[in-house]
């Protein structure tokens, strides 16, 4: 007899029950799956029935504005069919409570959903050749713009020499962030993060190549789930073991998702609600405090009497290191959002072009008709 699977344990909460407080799995015939895993098109899911594979629907293909509106690892859908064997179809993605996404690699400017519904979001560097702030204070960025809570880990602690050094470095640019020290091969350091992976809790790990996500989650699943390999020695970049998202179930414990490393991580600049601030403002808020006391309020920091942020770097109270990271994330954001003025031009310039054709091709029906008369 097959067991009915409690999607509590899937991190099925509170938050995907309608307003009238009924779940939502009980809607219009459809089951809420989680989606545990992504080959292209083709995902795993787990709903009360079991775990199996789905695909969406045409209907949903045709609507969907974007490669973001497609289902992610960790996104609620509703499915239908697929309780024999047969693919399940996806109709609706339930509204993401927190997301990470990225811009996609590459020169397009589109957005791509890496994982949803997270409550934490550990991001790992190893601290032998990997580690480095800049990228530190990107991944935080990108980790607070879509709602989850950053945790920085340290990891191959073994390998280190100035450890001490490196975790006050750390912490400086963390904010509220934890910043926990370990060796994934050491069970003893773990103690940190069974807060992170209590049962119903998701945590994503995320980072570059090698640095021991895949390593961590296999001791943390208590079994060898999850290939792992030596980096190449010569540089340390890591070889890419891990090629797909997965999200899995601790024992008695949270959803861990392993994600392959990455090798850029650029910013998506999401809507805020004022529509002003952005990824980049909100994480160096320090320097938008340094900002607010500049003498002109649109100061561009440059040239400006009377400006405070270069007076901070003058006196060294604000790094050199910091201020080139703050300058290089949000220039990205301003191409980003150049790109998309762009588009929009474009797309309304199409637009008239057609609207003009239309124009012609009525008018000289007009004159038809009336020469005809
Ligand atoms: N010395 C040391 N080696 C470690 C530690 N953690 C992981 N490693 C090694 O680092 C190598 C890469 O580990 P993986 O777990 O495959 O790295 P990953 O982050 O999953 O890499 P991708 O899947 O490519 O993103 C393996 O050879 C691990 O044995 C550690 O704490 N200390
Ligand atoms: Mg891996
Ligand atoms: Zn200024």
């Amino acid at each position: 007899m097959f067991e009915k699977i409690n999607l509590k344990d899937w991190g099925f909460g509170e938050a995907f029950h309608s307003p009238a407080g009924e779940p939502l799995s009980d809607l219009e015939g459809a089951r809420i799956a989680r989606i545990t895993g992504q080959f292209r098109e083709i995902y795993r899911v787990v709903s009360e029935t079991g775990e199996g594979l789905a695909a969406v629907t045409g209907r949903f293909r045709h609507e969907a504005r974007g490669p973001a509106d497609f289902p992610c690892v960790g996104d609620w859908v509703e499915c239908h069919g697929g309780l024999t064997g047969d693919t399940a179809q996806i109709s609706r993605v339930l509204p993401r409570l927190t997301w990470l996404s990225r811009k996609t690699p590459g020169t397009t400017t589109v957005e791509q959903m890496i994982a949803a519904n997270l409550d934490t979001v550990c991001i790992m560097q190893s601290l032998d050749h990997n580690f480095n702030l800049a990228r530190l204070e990107r991944y935080l960025a990108a980790v607070r713009a879509g709602g989850a809570s950053p945790v920085i880990l340290l990891n191959k602690a073994d390998l280190c020499a100035d450890l001490n050094e490196r975790r006050a470095a750390a912490l400086a640019i963390a904010g509220a962030a934890p910043v926990h020290v370990l060796s994934a091969m050491d069970d003893a350091d773990f103690a940190p993060l069974a807060g992170y992976t209590r049962p119903g809790c998701t945590v994503a790990f995320v980072g570059s190549s090698g640095v021991g996500k895949s390593t961590l989650i296999n001791r943390l699943l208590g079994r060898n789930l999850q290939a792992t390999r030596a980096s190449r020695a010569d540089d340390s970049r890591g070889r890419h073991t891990t090629v797909a998202r997965e999200l899995f179930r601790i024992p008695d414990g949270g959803l861990i998702l392993d994600t392959p490393g990455m090798r850029e991580l650029q910013l998506w600049e999401t809507a805020t609600p004022t529509g002003e601030a952005n990824a980049a403002e909100t994480e160096f808020q320090d320097i938008a405090t340094l900002a607010a006391d500049c003498q002109f309020h649109d100061c561009s920091h440059e040239e400006e009497p009377g400006c405070a942020v270069r007076a901070a770097l003058q006196s060294g109270d604000l790094s050199e290191r910091r201020w080139r990271s703050y300058r290089k994330l949000t220039r990205e954001l301003e191409y980003q959002k150049s790109r998309a003025d762009e588009r929009g031009q474009l797309e309304r310039k199409r637009k008239d072009k057609s609207l003009h054709k239309m124009y012609r091709r009525v008018q000289s029906e007009a004159r038809r008709r009336r020469r005809s008369d």
